[in-house]
């Protein structure tokens, strides 16, 4: 991991536009900071899929059993899986045949959610899965013949570039069988003050979200970012539905990471992260260009996020 970590560090900033991954933000720190986003005011896209997984059960339920035959339910990247306990809930209430498979790089989180949610839900069967996505979801569909749900919440589809996206779920798409099921999380388009908010919240804890990868380079990577030097600067596109974030630098200046130096000059940028919005008509295209068939879309009361569910 460590590993991984710094070649892709060293790749990144070696390139021309620098550029971060913002899938290492997540380290003890940054999944406090993402927390406390997820509990602010300006953050509304978990308070809108929280909406459609407590006010919309009824029909995840009557989606997800248009077959009688029994399932997997899997999600990818699940997380505490507070919004899908609500869907686990009414499955359970309903007497569903269907066991709950959540996917997860972190171990710590695999374990307690096979350990939690049986307590909660009585009569729900937790078999989790730690590692990669593809990986364990071939490994879920060589260990049962069961029909498979596959749920990918949070919108966190967005944080791909749109091709990468759509690669993204062309694999799924290979990866599942005929009849198979997949709900996807998608933040829509929407009046673009809205947007930039919630990414430029007053707190500024997105802002810290950004920086704290810079902390987390210099101690996990023997880096030597001067954090005050570095300036968060957010930006959403109406045109493309692109909402970046980028960290500028108020200085020239030389930082050193594991021995490897990068030259910055005063107001280059670093790109750290893409939050890519969507129509529900860009999202009915990338279901037909990666294979699959929209079948349902479910919005929230403000119809700022959409839960759509595909078939293969
Ligand atoms: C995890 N992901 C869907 C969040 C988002 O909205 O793109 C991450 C995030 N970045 C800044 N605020 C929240």
């Amino acid at each position: 991991m460590a590993r991984q970590f710094l070649a892709d560090v060293i790749s990144d900033l070696s390139r021309f536009p620098k550029k971060l991954s913002s899938k290492y933000f997540y380290d003890e720190a940054g999944d406090k900071l993402f927390q406390q986003i997820m509990n602010c005011d300006e953050y509304y896209p978990t308070d809108c899929e929280l909406e459609i997984f407590t006010s919309r059960t009824d029909e995840l339920v009557a989606a997800f059993t248009n077959s009688t035959a029994p399932f997997d339910l899997i999600e990818l990247g699940a997380g505490d899986a507070t919004k899908s306990s609500f869907l686990l809930s009414a499955l359970v209430a309903k007497g569903v045949d269907f066991k709950y498979i959540p996917i997860d790089i972190s171990g710590t989180m695999i374990n307690y959610l096979e350990t939690s949610l049986p307590n909660r839900i009585p009569g729900l069967t937790v078999n989790g899965l730690k590692g990669d996505y593809f990986d364990m979801l071939d490994q879920a569909y060589m260990r049962s013949e069961r029909r498979k749900v596959l749920l990918f919440l949070g919108g966190n589809l967005g944080n791909m570039p749109v091709a990468d996206a759509l690669g993204f779920c062309q694999r799924l798409h290979e990866s599942m069988k005929p009849g198979d099921l997949l709900l996807l999380g998608f933040d829509l388009k929407k009046n673009p003050q809205i947007i930039l908010a919630a990414y430029n919240d007053i707190g500024g804890l997105t802002r810290d979200f950004n920086l704290n990868l810079l902390k987390r380079v210099n101690r996990e990577l023997d880096g030597n970012f001067v954090i005050e030097n570095f300036q968060h600067y957010p930006s959403y596109d109406p045109e493309t539905g692109a909402c970046k974030s980028y960290l500028i630098s108020l200085t020239d200046q030389e930082v050193v990471i594991a021995g490897n130096t990068f030259s910055f000059a005063k107001d280059e940028f670093i790109d750290m992260e893409i939050s890519q919005k969507y129509s529900i008509a860009e999202t009915d295209n990338m279901a037909t260009d990666s294979g699959f068939v929209p079948v349902k879309h479910l919005l929230d009361s403000k119809g700022w996020f959409l839960d759509t569910i595909w078939e293969v």
